[in-house]
């Protein structure tokens, strides 16, 4: 597959409401897409870094540039395909939202030609995947359990909570009191607590949570070990999870007994992969995270959620969690789950006029 050219087109995406997590409050989620075009078809990809390192160390201006000065031109001259990608970006160091973004957009774009879907590529073993939300920090309990209750109304299976020091077991209670014991109920800490919280955190086992995603710093691995033992509930990584590798050691350092896998976050859906037959091999559980993505990223979520090892709901939400009008056909909850896109590539096309009226900058790159 021979690579002509490619696009890097930013787009402004309003959310239908604000979004706080312990790190910040988005309004508005600033998205790069790739598009690479090649003589047979055109691949996109999303790139899922936010506009400032607050989540991680990357950010969108940062993954245009390295895109632009280093990823772009290390792209294997003639033939180009997934594999041959990822290995010619190995030699730059991270950068894993950049690098998943152009390597999804080529393996778009060879599964198109190729006729084949991102599914049937990854090995998925069913047609739809079910649903779960993850649910902001919001100023009042009375709010929360409105908005809970609405997500419960849409069908969602599995909810998450954002928290964070002075919003995490009065929140937790609430909900749980409210909406029964029968409800799946995790909690998203975004690496916003220390070991030195251990106590506070324990609290939370009262409430029978499915797991408590990345309390500790990311790069806490260690500490992640020691909290695991002093909590009953389940402990879960995902910023610091940037690789397989990454994986394998929390596993065998006892970190993490369930893994957020997000492609975004570890280069692509070729190490999500890898990541996700590590987990099966160790008995962990897998779910798909989510990155407030468009219907570009969310559709080959949605794909790699159907692998056979995502045995818990992941964060794959419908276009309307988000989005007042996304750049695709809008992904819609049927009983709680979102139907894996069949077609070629991604399944999903952006709808051209839709995409120019949120585009706010685009640059073409001729190879
Ligand atoms: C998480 N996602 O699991 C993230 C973090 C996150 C769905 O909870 C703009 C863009 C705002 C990406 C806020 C969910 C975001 C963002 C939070 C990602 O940790
Ligand atoms: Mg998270």
């Amino acid at each position: 597959m021979k690579i002509t050219g490619i696009e890097l087109r930013r787009i402004a995406m309003p959310l239908r409401a604000p979004f706080r997590t312990s790190f910040g409050v988005e309004t508005t989620r600033d998205v790069l897409l790739v598009r690479v075009v090649t003589p047979e078809a055109e691949g996109w990809g999303e790139c899922v870094a936010m506009s400032e390192p607050r989540y991680c160390s990357e950010y969108v201006d940062g993954a245009a540039d390295v895109l632009r000065r280093f990823l772009i031109p290390a792209l294997p001259a003639g033939r180009a395909d997934a594999h041959a990608v990822k290995r010619a970006f190995a030699p730059f160091k991270g950068h894993k939202m950049a690098k998943a973004a152009l390597e999804t957009a080529v393996l778009d774009a060879q599964l198109r030609t190729a006729g084949e879907s991102f599914g049937g590529y990854l090995g998925a073993a069913r047609d739809r995947v079910p649903c779960g939300v993850s649910v902001g920090i919001m100023d009042s309990i009375p709010e929360l359990l409105d908005t809970v209750g609405g997500f419960l109304d849409e069908g969602y299976v599995r909810i998450k909570l954002k928290i964070e020091p002075g919003w995490d077991v009065a929140p937790v209670r609430a909900v749980r009191e409210r909406f029964g014991d029968d409800l799946l109920l995790q909690v998203d800490a975004n690496a916003a607590y220390t070991l030195a919280d251990a106590r506070q955190l324990a609290k939370l086992d009262a409430f029978d949570l499915l797991l408590i995603e990345q309390p500790l710093a990311d790069d806490d691995m260690v500490q992640h070990a020691a909290l695991a033992k002093l909590l009953k509930t389940p402990v879960c990584l995902d910023e610091s999870i940037e690789s397989a590798e990454d994986a394998a050691a929390a596993i065998t350092l006892g970190a993490a007994s369930i893994i957020n896998i997000k492609p975004g976050r570890v280069g692509g859906y070729l190490e999500a992969k890898a990541i996700h037959d590590v987990c099966v091999a160790h008995g962990v559980p897998v779910w798909c995270g989510g990155m407030l993505e468009t219907g570009l990223g969310r559709a080959a979520n949605v794909a790699l959620a159907a692998l056979p090892g995502f045995t818990l709901p992941g964060d794959t939400s419908g276009s309307r969690r988000y989005f007042a009008t996304d750049v695709t056909a809008p992904f819609e909850l049927a009983d709680g789950h979102l139907a894996v896109p069949a077609g070629p590539g991604l399944g999903v096309e952006p709808v051209a006029d839709i995409l120019d009226d949120v585009t706010t900058s685009t640059e073409w790159i001729e190879l």
